[in-house]
């Protein structure tokens, strides 16, 4: 891995716009999970993706710039199936587009909301995203009509997942993927970072877009689907018994809890060939 910062291509000045409609989305995607593919197989069928997992169409100009956020730790085998389905994906869109994986350091709980505020500030460092992509690492989206590009409102992508049946489990669902400007994100004062653990966290940003005086716009359900990769609670991810009080005092902690708040210490940015790959220790719980 590079740890200086990628160099950008100098300005592509006599290239046209790409249309306002790809004409390389072929809608639905038949979702596969080849064994014995390795990272090296990813980077070979990728050939124009740079270092740090930027892409810009060859041919034409992106009208969008998109970034995608991606908090992990331990699920390497999830990364690199994701990895392998949305490059192509977000390709076939004509988007100029990079990958961040927020890693999060130590053993210590997990906290997903308070990666994605890392993941924002880390980002929005480097360029001037105008989307940003808030993702599960093992959700894979199965139609390239699934525009990663944002709306006048917060969005929310995976509206219909296999494992709720293809369906939004509840109204104010607002897990797995979101879409959200950088004003709609400040807006809100992103995410919440005092949510340690497993669930309640997607619920509590679905109610800061409310408070943030947004709205949620999705996809259609026939084409915000998703493939969730199986596989069970991970240690050191267990279910945050206090969610449900948290969630009941949303309203009093937004505005001092967020963007404005956010405390932590980066460890590395590493500049990979497939993704950028951010290290950060995010402390514990107080
Ligand atoms: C649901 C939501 C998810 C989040 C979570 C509660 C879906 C599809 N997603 O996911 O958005 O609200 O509930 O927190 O319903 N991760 C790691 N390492 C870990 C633990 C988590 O990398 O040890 C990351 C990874 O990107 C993962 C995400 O956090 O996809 C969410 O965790 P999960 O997949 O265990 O939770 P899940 O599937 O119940
Ligand atoms: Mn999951």
């Amino acid at each position: 891995a590079n740890l200086s910062a990628p160099a950008r291509s100098a300005a592509r000045e006599d290239l046209p716009y790409c249309p306002r409609k790809s004409p390389l989305i072929g809608g639905p995607i038949r979702v596969t999970f080849p064994s014995g593919l390795t990272l090296s197989g990813v980077e070979r069928k990728n050939p124009l993706v740079t270092r740090g997992g930027r892409y810009r169409p060859p041919d034409c100009e992106a009208k969008h710039r998109t970034a995608i956020i991606i908090p992990h730790r331990n699920r390497e085998h999830h990364l690199k199936f994701f990895l392998y389905h949305v490059h192509p994906f977000l390709q076939r869109q004509q988007l100029d587009y990079g990958i961040y994986i927020i890693h999060q350091a130590g053993n210590y709980t997990f906290n997903r909301a308070k990666l994605m505020n890392v993941g924002f500030r880390e980002a929005m460092r480097e360029e001037d995203w105008d989307c940003l992509f808030f993702h599960d690492v093992d959700l894979i989206p199965e139609d390239d009509r699934n525009s990663y590009t944002c709306e006048t409102v917060p969005k929310h992508a995976a509206i219909a997942m296999d494992k709720f049946g293809y369906k939004l489990p509840y109204k104010m669902y607002f897990g797995g993927v979101s879409a959200l400007t950088p004003l709609q994100y400040l807006r809100m004062n992103g995410f919440p970072n005092n949510y340690w653990g497993w669930g309640g966290e997607d619920d509590d940003i679905g109610i800061r877009v409310s408070l943030g005086g947004m709205s949620i716009s999705r996809p259609s359900v026939n084409i915000g689907r998703y493939k969730m990769i199986k596989h069970k609670l991970d240690t050191g991810n267990e279910r945050n018994p206090e969610r449900f009080n948290m969630l009941a005092k949303t309203r009093q902690t937004w505005k001092l809890d967020g963007m404005n708040s956010l405390d932590y210490e980066l460890i590395s940015r590493e500049y990979r060939q497939l993704y950028t790959n951010i290290t950060v220790n995010i402390g514990t719980e107080e």
